[in-house]
């Protein structure tokens, strides 16, 4: 099975507080040319950015109204070729769409645990990130979006995610869960640090961001046993931390 895995767009209804970009019309491109070369494309999470309404708590009528700017990302949601798994930042998507937080499939003898991450993360599993969040959408649309990105960096010290994979608490968490949970893969995204991270027994996969510019994803082939993430910023089909393939089977 050839499954890609895209995360944290960050749709929102406004431009002030969008970080996914402004053309559907490119970002549909994307998506559906993953579309066309993976038998899957799993949406996990974070793909609407509902935690930055206007009015504290009014996240069910901010993911009506970016549904309303991003019909086709919508649309999609709903083809069997997507798979919409919720993030934190879309959090309320489980009630208004009944979107699950994970999603665990086995193919080819391998075990695989699909799921946003936020729940590894000790900032953003707690309610005060809620208002944090808010808060922010609030510093965006006053304009202040270069602030914005660097407290991201501190989003990223708070919720402890590391760039370097001995310093990463999230990825820590998940591969411990991975462990207990007796799956091969765990695949998230959040921390918006993609990258393919080789734990032994356990493979650590994110997804990094497609926000900010970015067109991060990661392509995963079941059959061949290769994986990879691609950095969307600079060479966009680079391939970058090839994993070994995996010896062991189940
Ligand atoms: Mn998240």
């Amino acid at each position: 099975m050839r499954i890609a895995v895209v995360s944290d767009l960050h749709l929102a209804a406004e431009a002030s507080v969008c970080r996914g970009g402004r053309s559907e019309r490119a970002l549909l491109q994307w998506l559906d040319l993953l579309a066309e070369r993976h038998d899957r494309v799993v949406l996990l999470g974070d793909i609407w950015e509902t935690l930055a309404p206007r009015r504290l708590g009014d996240g069910r009528a901010e993911l009506e109204r970016a549904a309303a700017r991003w019909p086709g990302v919508m649309a999609r949601i709903s083809d069997p070729a997507f798979v919409y798994i919720h993030g934190n930042h879309d959090l309320v998507a489980a009630q208004v769409l009944n979107s699950p937080s994970e999603w665990r499939v086995c193919a080819d003898g391998l075990r695989l645990w699909f799921t946003h991450g936020h729940q590894f993360d000790k900032f953003s599993s707690t309610a005060n990130s809620e208002r944090a969040f808010w808060a922010v959408g609030w510093v965006m649309r006053a304009g202040l979006r270069r602030l914005v990105e660097r407290l991201d960096g501190v989003d990223q010290v708070l919720g402890g995610a590391h760039r370097l994979q001995a310093r990463c608490q999230v990825q820590k968490r998940a591969v411990t869960a991975a462990r207990a949970a007796s799956v091969d893969l765990i695949v998230t995204g959040h921390t918006h640090l993609g990258g393919v991270f080789d734990h032994g027994d356990v493979q650590y996969l994110n997804s990094g961001t497609g926000a900010g510019g970015r067109r991060s994803c990661l392509s995963i082939d079941t059959a061949t046993r290769r994986w990879f993430w691609i950095d969307g910023k600079a060479e966009a089909r680079m391939r970058l931390r090839f994993n070994r393939p995996l010896l062991h089977s189940h």
